[in-house]
């Protein structure tokens, strides 16, 4: 709650978008909470935070944990959130027990994974395991013109080391559901076998700006039916591809954008997801196929740029079993499930043994400022954080 202060929204969630002041006053917080638990905090080239309690063979490749302090422009307070100060909560909880981890364990903060105001998402961790460049991710600019590299720089968060230069022996992180099963069905913890692919598909609709009265039909070249035709036809393919994909624009800009001229520019992005590689695959052609069409009879000019992508994700079973009998020690209702949101942890699983631990959310509602959920249900995928670290890292005294 002490986090959700900063960056407040204007409905009672967060603005604390990456690399804002906000962002910046939060990251303090963690790194003043962390040094009291007295872990020692590192930051990398892109600013992602690692808060480090030692463990009993301190050459021994850590155990890590963590999420994201990042959220979305109307976010919750805990998508991300609860994965970081879950993985705080499991260190200070190994404090007051007088508990040594054999394997050091490292709380994190993956820089930018929500990859709303520069995209993509999961950037930080994406040119931690080189699916970027970091000269690459520091060139992004959000909607104003600015660029990630200098305003990681302008709030004091570009850290020394080399992105990337960790072993992982094996990371879990903790995480709201986003949907609404768990809640449905009363079941205290998700099992996250799988993870959904993506795409971000950024198209570029170019016509001609005109007059909105004195313009003929005939003679016009209208960017705004051309994406609305778009859209239609995205949610067409989404619901030709059922079950289990899903498609929809949340970003768009009409340029000028003013009510009595004709829409010269259109540029919008399409976000398709689905657990199915060949699904993901024939989506995005359907979709691209479709577009040019529609682009061609409405004589428009066409860019389409993928802004954002990976694979379907399958969980690594060690790890993933490591959660499931850490549930079960506990008699915590549980069940298998494949996240249909994005993670860091859907990138580190290509570089070292991962899983992930759902708790509930109300309603199933995230991304939204009335994102909720109930403390007994954090505190259950707490403690199967805190089981299956235990297990993972080995339990020296
Ligand atoms: O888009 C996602 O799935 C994540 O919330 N960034
Ligand atoms: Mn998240
Ligand atoms: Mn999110």
């Amino acid at each position: 709650m002490q986090m959700a202060q900063i960056g407040p929204g204007v409905a009672g969630g967060n603005n604390r978008q990456t690399l804002t002041d906000a962002d910046a006053d939060g990251r303090a917080l963690f790194r003043e909470w962390c040094e009291a638990a007295g872990c020692t905090v590192g930051v990398d080239g892109i600013g992602t935070m690692f808060a480090r309690r030692e463990g009993t063979e301190p050459d021994a490749a850590p155990v890590y944990v963590g999420s994201h302090l990042d959220t979305q422009p109307t976010g919750g307070r805990f998508d991300g959130v609860l994965g970081v100060l879950g993985g705080l909560e499991l260190v200070r909880t190994l404090n007051n027990a007088g508990i040594r981890t054999r394997r050091p364990v490292v709380v994190t903060n993956w820089t930018n994974e929500e990859g709303t105001r520069f995209a993509p998402a999961m950037l930080g961790s994406g040119v931690f395991i080189g699916e970027h460049e970091l000269e690459w991710a520091y060139d992004r600019t959000d909607a104003n013109g600015r660029r990630f590299g200098d305003e990681l720089g302008r709030i004091g968060w570009k850290g020394e080391e080399e992105v990337g230069g960790r072993p992982i022996h094996a990371y879990f992180e903790l995480h709201i559901e986003q949907g609404p099963v768990l809640e449905a069905e009363g079941t205290d913890v998700g099992v996250v076998t799988h993870g959904q692919g993506l795409w971000w598909l950024e198209v570029r609709l170019t016509g001609r700006d005109a007059h909105t009265g004195s313009t003929p039909m005939q003679m016009r070249r209208d960017a705004s039916l051309g994406m609305a035709r778009v859209i239609e036809s995205a949610h067409r393919i989404a619901m030709d591809h059922q079950p289990e994909a899903v498609g929809a624009v949340g970003h768009a800009d009409l340029h000028p954008n003013s009510r009595n001229v004709v829409a010269g520019r259109a540029v919008f992005t399409i976000d398709f997801r689905t657990p199915d590689l060949g699904k993901l695959t024939s989506m995005r052609e359907r979709l691209e196929a479709e577009a040019r069409e529609i682009a061609s009879g409405l004589g428009l000019e066409i860019e389409i740029e993928p802004t954002g992508h990976y694979d379907p994700v399958t969980f690594d079973t060690g790890c993933v079993g490591a959660v499931r009998e850490a549930a079960r020690r506990l008699g915590y209702s549980h069940r298998d499930i494949v996240s249909g949101a994005g993670h860091d942890a859907c990138w580190i699983n290509r570089i070292a043994p991962t899983a992930m631990i759902f708790c509930p959310c109300k309603d199933g509602i995230s991304h939204n400022e009335a994102e909720e959920i109930m403390p007994d249900w954090a505190a259950k995928g707490t403690n199967v954080l805190l089981h299956a670290v235990l297990e993972t890292a080995g339990i020296a005294s």
